[in-house]
């Protein structure tokens, strides 16, 4: 597994968007695709049924040296053995809690990874200690769909600004890639880009390759 600050493509397997697909699949083909981590984003679906496919692609990406990111579900997120959890401003700083220490798991044993809008929302996310932070969304998106755009601008300050590996996130595809990566993202998180893609790990490979060039 490679560490976190050399990951650049971070994909998803979101229940949103399997379109009738095996969770499974989806998960292999986006390992086989290139991803670095890939993130169970299960919206709307009862605590056992993500559970269930937490365990169905945990092997998948264990076997590919995949990092497996839990989205919401931190007591999922240990149950299962995944190396992230990945909670929103709302899960972590407007449920109380400062530090990633507060959550009560040994820093080593789960990375935790948090959203942000906006600088101030980013330096506590910094300084609460987590592994990672996501920068968006920078445009407009459909996958968020009530989420204020943050703007290249967002991403510009935080080429400039932030100490901890980050992924920029939100509307991007291989079209807005180039002015992301102009603007000083080195990581991405893809979501509908590649889901909705015929051949997910066709798609996933585009998008590796036009991050490897930079
Ligand atoms: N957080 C900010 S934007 C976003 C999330 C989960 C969705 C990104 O999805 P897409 O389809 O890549 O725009
Ligand atoms: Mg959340």
């Amino acid at each position: 597994m490679k560490p976190l600050a050399d990951c650049r493509l971070y994909t998803f397997v979101d229940t949103a968007y399997l379109h009738g697909r095996d969770p499974a699949v989806v998960a292999q083909q986006l390992c086989e695709g290139g991803s670095d981590l890939i993130q169970l984003r299960a919206k709307d679906v009862p605590r056992d049924e993500v559970r269930r496919l937490a365990e169905v692609i945990q092997p998948i990406t264990k076997r590919a040296g995949v990092w497996l990111v839990i989205n919401d579900h931190l007591a999922i997120a240990r149950e299962v053995g995944a190396e992230v959890c990945h909670l929103g401003q709302e899960d972590f700083f407007d449920a109380g809690f400062t530090k990633v220490s507060q959550l009560g798991i040994p820093h080593s044993a789960l990375r935790i990874g948090l959203s942000t809008h906006a600088p101030p929302q980013c330096e506590r996310a910094v300084a609460a200690g987590s592994d990672y932070v996501a920068i968006g969304p920078v445009y407009p998106t459909g996958t968020k769909p009530t989420a204020r755009p943050v703007t290249l601008d967002y991403v510009r300050w935080a080429a400039a600004s932030v100490t901890v590996p980050w992924f920029a996130i939100g509307g991007i595809n291989l079209t807005t890639l180039d002015d992301v990566l102009a603007a000083g993202a080195r990581r991405i998180c893809v979501v509908s880009a590649i889901l909705n893609a015929p051949d997910v790990a066709a798609e996933c490979r585009k998008f590796r390759s036009q991050l490897d060039r930079v």
